[in-house]
């Protein structure tokens, strides 16, 4: 038994066994093994009678090693179901003491055991189905029998960890203590094994059975859940087949139908894909180069500059988070009509009940409205969120530069421009980042961090720090026009625009790509946001000779002031107060004449031409984008189209979405399109690293686990 995987100690005739594999003692092969150790020593070992289980660095196990899940060892033995069935045939009682966490198989092993005794503060939880699996070392046939059907049901197609005291009604814990977890445990451990001294059968979960008078009810009812609200997810169907199979048939029929049904899922993409969205997310907080505990700047008050949609959204993040924010405007109207547009989004969710009155009061009192800034000179922290034109950014940076305190940072919301150059207008550039918030800003969980050239590491630090603060999924980006995101969309928008004039409608494109699973589509999206601001950034890049066919179609559209919903028709025409997105005959004949006027031939586009010409076009711009070392890993780039895009996370984003499809297969069928009649050849030359890839056969993600 590896010593410092597991401590063995004695409590009287109680052994207490204490596990760990930092950080959240994940059950990979080695502390597999040494539990396994432990448990034939407690059966063997004539001077005790009972065991506890307890998890060391306070919390009980985050479940399964995810990271092992690509390699040999997540199957290799004893498995979890060896641990299980150790404890099943144990002849002495065996206690699992609970803080913390245990969660997937690590509840798994707690439900295996005899008896569970938790912290108050402890939670509990089956979060298999966020990773597209289901709890597949006997969670869906223990837990049933000990919280009902109902419940199970809730617990394993909710997948979050749910705090002890949700189950104090059941059976499932023998006590839920304040405080001295391994004296109560050791105290039922001492008792159990009494009882079973007098006679007393062991109490396994296992064999109890299950009641549910309205168990048909209650499987149809989470079966139609299921196909309606996760029918991308093959995950919860299996769930409750596997439930099902714990209500009628035997214990062990029942662990073969989960076992079958896991391995299943566990060759899915959809879980490759959700197992990647997991580190994904946690690798976009890591910065190269950059020490974990690096050095942060204090930041008790955030100033905003500029009080339209962006400025007051971003606000609302810091007044969510307890920060005083100043809101500075030029004029007192647009200042007012901004505090305005604050209190009337809290009070919307007073009304929905997502805000109680007091917590509405306490962030309405953190804002402080100024028209001066004089009043932000204080402040620890500036993010300028005014309109995205260089010159008028200039000007701000090169003011707060001369009246904001030595040592705040200064960070621009820019969406596309070249944060280094506005970095230079100041005599602190070190003090400069970009905070590119996504609209709406208090809604959308991105944010990208561009570090400029000069960009000091604290500083950069400090936004990372921050960014976990108000809840955004934060990721790093070099400078370049667009960032990440927005240099990724521009080019899917150019495909959707160019599949236009070859013969595609804006509705067949839309519809085609949401079937694929994008929340919206480019022109509905774009109907949305605003036509307009892809005009502007157009006409810039027109001036700047970055853009070589005009998209004569979009720019005549707003030549005819069809900006989207905010002027009631753009792609699509919309009646007063509805969303609805009608497909437009001004529009149809608007494209009917340009594409006269081209006088290219016209043709039936598929749908999987245009579902490759959208994602490869992300997929090839992202691949240079990670050539230019603009993003630090692949994965960030999904985290961008995940949380910022509305891309399907059963997918995992667009690269871990071409290694699914396999990087020859892409590179292949982008030659085949700029091998199209007109096409953007320069563009759709298949990138460097992806044409290395696709000769070795690799896999851009690197493989997921
Ligand atoms: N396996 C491997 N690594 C894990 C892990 C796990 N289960 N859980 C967390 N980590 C790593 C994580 O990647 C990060 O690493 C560090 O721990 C801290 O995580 C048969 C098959 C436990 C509530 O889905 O919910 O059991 O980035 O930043 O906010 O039925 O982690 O530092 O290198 O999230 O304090 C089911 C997933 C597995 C639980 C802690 N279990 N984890 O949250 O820290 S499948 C889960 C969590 C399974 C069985 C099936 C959370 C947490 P790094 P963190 P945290």
């Amino acid at each position: 038994m590896s010593a410092d995987l597991v401590e063995y100690t004695l409590r009287g005739r109680v052994a207490v066994i204490r596990f760990a594999n930092p950080p959240v003692n994940s059950l990979g092969l080695a502390l597999r093994r040494a539990l396994a150790a432990a448990l034939e020593r407690m059966s063997g070992d004539a001077a005790i009678d009972a065991a506890v289980l307890v998890g060391a660095n306070g919390t009980f196990s985050g479940g399964a090693d995810i990271k092992e899940f690509g390699a040999p060892e997540a199957f290799m033995g004893p498995s979890l179901w060896s641990l299980n069935s150790m404890l099943d045939e144990s002849t002495k009682p065996v206690v699992a003491a609970i803080e913390g966490v245990a969660l997937g198989g690590g509840f798994e092993l707690a439900l295996s055991c005899h008896h569970r005794v938790a912290l108050s503060s402890a939670k509990v939880g089956l979060p298999e189905v966020k990773l597209g699996l289901l709890p597949g070392a006997g969670g869906t046939q223990r837990l049933p029998r000990i919280i009902g059907i109902e419940g199970a049901i809730n617990v394993m197609l909710g997948g979050e960890p749910a705090p002890v005291g949700l189950f104090a009604k059941s059976p499932l814990f023998d006590a839920i203590v304040d405080a001295d977890l391994i004296t109560a445990a050791c105290g039922i451990a001492e008792k159990s094994a009494a009882a079973v001294a007098a006679g007393q059968p062991l109490r396994r979960i296992r064999d109890a059975k299950i009641r549910e008078p309205d168990l048909e009810g209650l499987l149809q009812f989470a079966r139609n859940t299921a196909k309606t609200a996760f029918k991308d997810y093959p995950a919860p169907l299996a769930i409750i087949d596997c439930i099902q199979a714990a209500a009628t048939k035997s214990f062990e029929e029942g662990i073969a139908e989960e076992q079958r049904l896991f391995k299943g899922l566990f060759l899915t993409d959809v879980s490759a894909a959700l197992r990647h969205v997991f580190f994904a997310e946690r690798a976009a907080s890591r910065v190269d180069g950059l020490p974990k505990n690096a050095a942060v700047r204090t930041v008790e008050s955030v100033a905003i500059i500029g009080a339209g949609t962006m400025g007051t959204g971003i606000a609302i993040n810091f007044l969510n988070a307890g920060i005083r924010t100043y809101l500075l405007e030029v004029g007192k109207e647009a200042l007012d009509r901004g505090v305005e547009r604050i209190r009337a989004t809290y009070d919307g969710q007073l009304k929905k009940g997502k805000l109680d009155a007091g917590k509405l009061a306490q962030r309405m009192a953190l804002l402080v409205p100024t028209l001066d800034y004089a009043g932000i000179a204080s402040a620890d922290l500036v993010i300028e969120a005014v309109f995205e034109d260089m010159a008028v950014k200039e000007k701000v940076f090169a003011t707060l530069d001369a009246t904001v305190k030595q040592g705040a940072i200064l960070a621009t919301n820019t969406s596309t421009l070249d944060v280094d150059r506005i970095a230079a207008v100041t005599r602190r550039p070190a003090d400069v980042i970009g905070l590119h918030f996504f609209s709406p800003a208090n809604v959308m969980r991105l944010l990208e961090v561009v570090r400029g050239a000069k960009t000091a590491p604290d500083v950069l630090a400090t936004a990372m720090a921050l960014a976990k603060k108000i809840r955004k999924t934060a990721v790093v980006s070099g400078v370049c026009d667009g960032f990440i995101g927005n240099r990724m969309i521009n080019q899917y928008s150019a495909q959707a625009l160019a599949m236009i004039d070859e013969g595609a409608s804006p509705q067949q494109i839309d519809a085609a790509i949401e079937k694929f699973g994008f929340a919206m589509g480019p022109f509905r999206m774009s109907d949305l946001a605003g036509n307009d601001i892809g005009w502007h950034i157009r006409k810039r890049q027109y001036a700047e000779g970055k853009i070589s066919t005009p998209a004569v179609i979009a720019d005549a559209l707003c030549e005819l002031g069809r900006f989207g919903q905010k002027t009631g028709a753009g792609w699509y025409d919309y009646k007063p107060g509805d969303r609805t997105a009608h497909p437009s005959s001004v529009v149809g004949k608007l494209i009917d004449e340009k594409r006269a006027a081209a006088g290219r031939p016209i043709r039936k586009l598929e749908s999987r031409e245009i579902i490759e010409r959208l994602v490869f076009a992300l997929v090839n711009e992202g691949a240079r984008i990670l050539e230019e070392k603009i993003a630090q890993r692949a994965s960030d780039i999904d985290m961008v189209y995940l949380t910022g895009y509305g891309f399907p996370i059963w997918r995992g984003g667009p690269m871990r979405y071409a290694d699914s499809v396999g990087i020859y297969d892409v590179v292949r069928r982008m030659r085949a399109y700029a091998a199209l009649p007109g096409a953007d050849t320069a563009f759709w030359t298949p990138a460097a690293s992806l044409q290395r890839l696709a000769a070795t056969g690799g896999s851009i993600t690197g493989g997921a686990a």
